[in-house]
């Protein structure tokens, strides 16, 4: 098996790095950057090595739901096709009872997670964030809300005047379980100042899931790839998660976002392939070794997609997700729903067993038999 593996990776010309991958040796940046010279198919066997050894063949989802509260923001990003200007056609902010209306819509399903995240809109006071997390509570007091990106967090301890230290456990106190990776774009400052330059930074970015991780709030991770920045930019990207990571250990998964480029102004570039995508998964799962999980986010990448991205380093796919606005603003022609039925027969036709988890990986249901549910949220195989 691994002499196949070395045959493979040294015809691509990548047998040094192969063998640090099997001693289980730390890629340096320059090795990042040449798993972009290489075969994708050989990078992938690198990548599927170790996510079995990390996993085996489990392949993790979960029953959730999205819900963008407003699409009104001031950050004016140029990759994005989701947001509005106040007053503009189409631009809407949900009042917290229509939050609780959307999550008591799906009363009846599985749902263990609700997923919020939303345009930075300054009229939105303090007490709105924490009323939105309330409401979710209300209705479905067991489900863990993931809420709010780094960016959406700032400008939340902005309206609170307080500092984000003080504003996380309110946050908290409301509901708030865990918060989702976006909003870290590319890091580097060139592609920030040239695509999004009224967006914090960077190094804002990573300060404030520092400061998520220390108050004991786990996050995920995020990187927007095949647009403007160049492939140094995005090793240089998660070699800053990485060593996030070593500090905290905050971090649960890792989900490469595809640009999709459509009711964008950046139109005319034409996103990334197939293979970039896959690529990107697999150079995911090498250089962040210290991440646990890498996410193939099926909505973005298409069901097929997502299913070969099992074989290239990824162990989970996200979930039912319900109501998608992100990404179909931005032309993904991928349905906006999955039954839970679905994706459990998609990942056992990609050859791996699906086990449904919770926010946190608590397994909530297996296929594999051994894997015990935890929870009250157990629900029975349908
Ligand atoms: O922050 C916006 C990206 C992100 C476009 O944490 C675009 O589990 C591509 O972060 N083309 C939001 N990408 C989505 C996100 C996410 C999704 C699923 C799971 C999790 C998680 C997080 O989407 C934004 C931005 O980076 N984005 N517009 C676009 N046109």
């Amino acid at each position: 098996m691994t002499d196949r593996l070395m045959a493979q990776a040294q015809a691509a010309g990548i047998g040094g790095l192969a063998e640090k991958v099997l001693a289980g040796t730390r890629l340096s940046l320059d090795d990042g950057v040449a798993l972009y010279g290489a075969d994708a198919p050989a990078v992938g066997a690198l990548a599927n090595h170790v996510r079995e050894r990390m996993h085996g063949d489990l392949a993790y989802f979960n029953v959730n739901q999205h819900i963008n509260y407003t699409n009104v923001c001031n950050k004016l990003c140029r990759f994005c096709a989701f947001q509005r200007l106040p007053g503009q056609e189409g631009a809407y902010v949900m009042k917290p009872e229509e939050v609780a209306a959307k999550i008591e819509e799906h009363a009846s399903d599985p749902v263990t997670e609700v997923h919020m995240v939303a345009g930075v809109y300054p009229k939105l006071p303090y007490s709105y964030y924490l009323d939105i997390v309330r409401a979710a509570k209300t209705v479905r007091p067991e489900i863990h809300v993931k809420a709010f990106t780094m960016i959406e967090l700032m400008q939340i301890a902005r309206r609170a005047k307080k500092p984000l230290a003080e504003v996380l456990p309110e946050l908290v106190e409301a509901g708030l379980g865990s918060c989702p990776g976006g909003g870290a774009e590319i890091f580097a400052d060139r592609v920030h100042q040239e695509g999004y330059h009224l967006k914090n930074t960077g190094d804002e970015w990573i300060e404030t899931a520092r400061t998520v991780h220390e108050a004991g709030l786990k996050t995920n991770c995020t990187m927007l790839h095949g647009h403007i920045e160049t492939i140094e930019e995005r090793i240089d990207h998660l070699d800053r998660l990485r060593r996030l990571q070593d500090d905290t250990g905050g971090l649960q998964t890792y989900i490469p976002l595809s640009f999709h480029p459509e009711n964008t102004e950046w139109s005319h570039l034409p996103g990334p392939t197939a293979l970039d995508e896959l690529r990107e998964i697999a150079v995911g799962r090498l250089m962040l070794d210290n991440v646990p999980h890498i996410k193939a986010y099926w909505i973005m990448l298409s069901i097929p997609i997502a299913q070969l991205a099992l074989s290239y380093g990824a162990d989970d796919v996200d979930g039912t997700v319900v109501e998608e606005k992100i990404y179909h603003e931005a032309g993904a022609t991928t349905p906006q729903e999955v039954a839970r039925e679905e994706l459990v027969r998609w990942i056992r036709d990609a050859g791996r067993i699906p086990v449904e988890r919770d926010t946190i990986y608590n397994v909530v249901w297996s296929a594999d038999e051994s894997l015990a549910p935890v929870g009250a949220a157990a629900p029975v195989m349908r």
